[in-house]
């Protein structure tokens, strides 16, 4: 699949700062070492419905980590994937009585529209289940041959008893597992499986769904947490820097990834860090699709909200809080946007040097974009009670908060 087109990223002045990083897996901070390759995995979405803000916040956390990275020279190699056939999608397609290869390509547009305005770096390679069959279909015959995967009634399960390091990312136990896979995609009281939590691997055909070549497997669609295994190794390899998604996601998708990738290469972790974004809310509940409570980009651009406010509010709360969507967001992002378009269009002003480091420490330490905006915010009142005599400084200020945020001023 083709991605979105990327903003510029302007070149600063002075020493990026490596990225220090809460990992799930570990439960504690970690500084990465990238090599001049950075290699980031992002789940993608499951395109059924527009972007909510709770999409984008996830997103703008992982943009961040791009940013810090760029800042240091390095190159940033990104993936992410499209859920472009799971059930959901079948669902809501079947719902609407609209066909689901064209709600997934609408969807994924309208995502790939949302991003651009968002000023969000787009992935090297963006790449949809659909098309990532081919090589998901001998990941899962290999799993069998290992002993890891068994059949039951024509599908393909994994077996989590097969991975010694099976809880590794989460860190839950069997009781809360069990819950969060019925909650998440999981089918653990389906009679017959080996452990009810064992996830799906390939899913035999059924009437009225589509359906792929599936090898020796026969007939049927890619089970979730393999698809991204597939894509991940198939264009990073093992080993890469970060694995990230919403916190959602830590299980059972991202420990069943790490499952699978353990047992198909014998190496632990697939990812050195796993990182997580907190949930954002609406009305006292989670966003999500399923639930309907919503609030969409593209209806917030439709209604005339400059897409960098929207940013702005984003970047207002640490990635790894939940957190609730009001009004209130939005109005103090508005404000917010207003102060700082002001102090870049001025002629002058304090030396932006200070500054300048100050967003890259913040950024450095687990992504405080919350302290980077106050840092800003500090400066612009300096410039405006004090003044200034750095003509250079408004213009840094603007290459910055756009190369490190992706606020263009
Ligand atoms: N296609 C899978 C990942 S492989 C998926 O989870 N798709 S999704 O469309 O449901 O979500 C896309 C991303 O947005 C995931 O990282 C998910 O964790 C994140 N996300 C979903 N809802 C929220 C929310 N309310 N707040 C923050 N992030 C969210
Ligand atoms: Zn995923």
């Amino acid at each position: 699949m083709h991605a979105w087109p990327a903003s510029e990223v302007p070149a600063l002045p002075g020493q990026g700062r490596d990225l220090r990083i809460h990992d799930t897996a570990t439960g504690g901070s970690i500084t990465l070492d990238p090599g001049p390759v950075a290699r980031i995995y992002v789940c993608g979405i499951t395109p059924y419905d527009a972007t909510h803000i709770g999409h984008a916040a996830t997103y703008n956390a992982f943009d961040l980590v791009q940013r810090v990275w760029l800042d240091t020279k390095r190159q940033v190699h990104y993936v992410q994937n499209v859920t472009d056939v799971d059930d959901p999608l079948l669902e809501r397609a079947e719902r609407d009585g609209v066909d689901w290869t064209a709600l997934a390509e609408q969807e994924t547009e309208l995502f790939r529209e949302d991003m651009t305005a968002l000023r969000m770096l787009p992935p090297r390679q963006y790449i949809g289940a659909v098309e990532a069959i081919p090589g998901i279909v001998p990941l899962v015959e290999r799993l069998r041959d290992l002993g890891a995967a068994y059949e039951l009634e024509g599908d393909t399960y994994f077996s989590v008893e097969a991975d010694p390091h099976f809880g590794q990312v989460s860190h839950l136990d069997a009781a809360a597992m069990r819950l969060l896979s019925a909650e998440r995609g999981g089918d653990p009281d389906r009679p017959g499986k080996k452990n009810p939590l064992d996830p799906m691997l390939w899913s035999a055909a059924r009437e009225g769904e589509p359906s792929w070549d599936g090898g020796s497997l026969g007939r049927g669609r890619p089970g979730w947490h393999i698809e991204c295994v597939a894509i991940a190794l198939d264009h990073l390899g093992m080993g890469f820097d970060v694995q990230g998604g919403g916190s959602d996601l830590v299980f059972p998708h991202h420990e069943m990834g790490a499952s699978h990738a353990q047992v198909l290469t014998g190496e632990f972790p697939m990812a050195k860090a796993y990182v997580h974004a907190g949930m954002v809310a609406l009305h006292g509940e989670k966003m999500s699709k399923s639930k309907g409570n919503l609030v969409f980009v593209s209806r917030l651009r439709r209604d005339g909200v400059d897409p960098a406010a929207i940013r702005l509010a984003l970047l207002a709360h640490h990635y790894r809080a939940d957190w609730e969507w009001t009004d209130q967001v939005l109005q103090d992002a508005v404000t917010r946007l207003g102060h700082w378009r002001a102090a870049v269009s001025r002629p002058d002003g304090p030396s932006a040097e200070a500054l300048v480091d100050e967003i890259r420490e913040a950024l450095a330490n687990d992504l405080d974009a919350p302290a980077a905006l106050a840092a800003v915010d500090r400066w612009t009142v300096t410039q405006e009670q004090q003044g200034g005599t750095d003509a250079g400084a408004p213009g840094i200020v603007s290459r910055a908060v756009d190369a490190l945020l992706g606020v263009a001023l």
